[in-house]
């Protein structure tokens, strides 16, 4: 099976060519500048499929390193399955995704892992691979560690958040931290102080607070810039790389550019969510409505400007990706056990449709290049997850993950419209994005096109990943 995409604008995060794009099977056989005949004149005309991609931009298919299919939280689990989260994701223009597998204290890691892989395997629309959250760190964990990377899981998510549940303590931490700097791997750590929190929580709970909105009041932003900082340090005494999941205060993504001002292995991420959402607009919204967007870290205050810094710090490359931290719940039956009792509301937001679409309108609003989008939501994510150059680039060789994108579109983000993550509502509901997915290419088979779905459960593959491919 061959496909020619004609004369479309080839997006890269190095720059924009006008030029052909041959897939053979599920590889790239070539990018042909215009009027180069090299590899035959009439490669068109023998192609399988064509697509003519005139005034519009051919981009690497998106890479989300951060999403929650059935993740338990909370009492309850994320709602989107591997099936339902992959085929929006696709929708969305993402090709592939890393979720994370979870071990819990007590659990044993492999097992975790191969509960994942039952999870996935088999379910998947687009090509997929995992990380671990380690949240027991013990002895037989921290083995663990060395074994999973030899499977290709080359990434570890620790939780200075949520004790009890996924937390580790400093002493855990610099422990894993210490294996990771010995096997290679990349630590990934969710900076928020946890124990602060709860302390706050509980103080507000008893003064009666307990609208959704306090779930941002008892996070401030000092809580995330204060782990950010220990983070940092910890991994500095062990020489690990640390990879920062879902920055949200600009305080903390400062403490990100001095290490990197430095030279460290640090890296931030941040989130959709984070760049368009506020305490104002959403999270205070009248009744339990703010429900809808209680996730962690928290929805921050816009007076405090943290939109327009965090979009400035994707431009300075302090923050280096934007993921979703799609964790999905719905309203009935799951972000209602906190109805009375913001802590109890499930933390997360659903955008892994919605990704590739937001941060292009950051394009549009002049925040940040059209090779910048692409080099944050697919060319780095790849690089840093050891997926480069199979995924992120266009490029002979690469993985056949392509998407036809249309800036002169239009796509109107809603629950009724362009919704296809198994939620009873949306989170973007009534965000309008100047430009659209037209088709979406998965390592070689057409999975969206003219608006319908046209791909498979399983066709996804299992990615095994190499090395973080950033470190100085
Ligand atoms: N944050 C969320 O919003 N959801 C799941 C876990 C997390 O860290
Ligand atoms: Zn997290
Ligand atoms: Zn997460």
């Amino acid at each position: 099976m061959t496909i020619f995409i004609k004369n479309g604008s080839v997006v890269s995060s190095t720059g924009v060519i006008q030029a052909d794009v041959l897939i053979d099977g599920e590889t790239i056989a070539a990018v042909i500048a215009p009027g180069d005949t090299s590899l035959g004149a009439n490669l068109e005309a023998t192609a399988d499929q064509v697509f003519d991609a005139q005034g519009k931009y051919v981009i690497p298919g998106g890479v989300d390193v951060h999403t929650h299919m059935e993740l338990p939280f909370g009492g309850t689990f994320a709602s989107d399955t591997f099936e339902t989260g992959t085929r929006a994701a696709a929708w969305g223009g993402t090709t592939t995704i890393i979720d994370f597998a979870v071990q819990k204290q007590g659990e044993r890691v492999q097992d975790s892992l191969a509960a994942w892989h039952a999870k996935a395997d088999g379910q998947c629309a687009i090509d997929y691979g995992f990380h671990q959250i380690i949240g027991g760190v013990d002895d037989d964990s921290l083995k663990a560690m060395d074994e999973l990377v030899n499977e290709g899981i080359t990434s570890f998510k620790l939780f200075m958040a949520y004790p009890g549940v996924f937390y580790s303590d400093d002493g855990q931490i610099l422990r894993a931290m210490q294996t990771a700097a010995n096997n290679g791997s990349t630590i990934m750590m969710h900076a928020e102080n946890g124990i602060a929190i709860d302390v706050l929580v509980q103080q507000a709970l008893a003064e009666g607070k307990t609208d959704p909105r306090y779930h941002s009041l008892t996070r401030p932003w000092e809580t995330e810039a204060e782990a950010t900082n220990r983070a940092i340090m910890l991994a500095k005494m062990t020489g690990t790389p640390l990879y920062i999941v879902h920055m949200s205060a600009k305080q903390a993504v400062q403490v990100v550019q001095q290490a990197r001002d430095e030279a460290w292995n640090v890296f931030g991420e941040t989130c959709p969510q984070y760049l368009y959402l506020s305490l104002e607009d959403h999270l205070s919204q009248p009744g339990f409505e703010g429900a809808k967007w209680v996730c962690s870290t928290p929805l921050r205050s816009k007076a405090e400007h943290h939109q327009e810094e965090l979009w400035r710090y994707l431009r300075t490359n302090d923050l280096s990706i934007v993921s979703t931290d799609h964790c999905p719940f719905c309203m009935k039956e799951q972000k209602e056990l906190g109805v009375g009792d913001f802590s109890k509301i499930p933390n997360g937001i659903g955008s892994v449709e919605h990704r590739m679409d937001l941060i292009f309108q950051g394009v549009v609003d002049g925040q940040i290049t059209l090779e910048r989008w692409v080099e944050i939501t697919a060319t780095t994510p790849a690089r840093m997850f050891g997926l480069y150059p199979r995924k992120g680039v266009i490029a002979p060789g690469s993985d056949a993950d392509v998407v036809i994108y249309d800036p002169a579109g239009r796509t109107e983000i809603g629950y009724e419209k362009t919704h296809h993550m198994n939620m009873d509502h949306s989170a973007w509901e009534g965000f309008n994005i100047s430009g659209h997915v037209d088709t979406v290419i998965s390592r070689g088979t057409v999975v969206v096109d003219n608006n319908q779905y046209i791909g498979t459960k399983g066709h996804g593959k299992y990615l095994k990943r190499g090395m973080n491919q950033y470190l100085v």
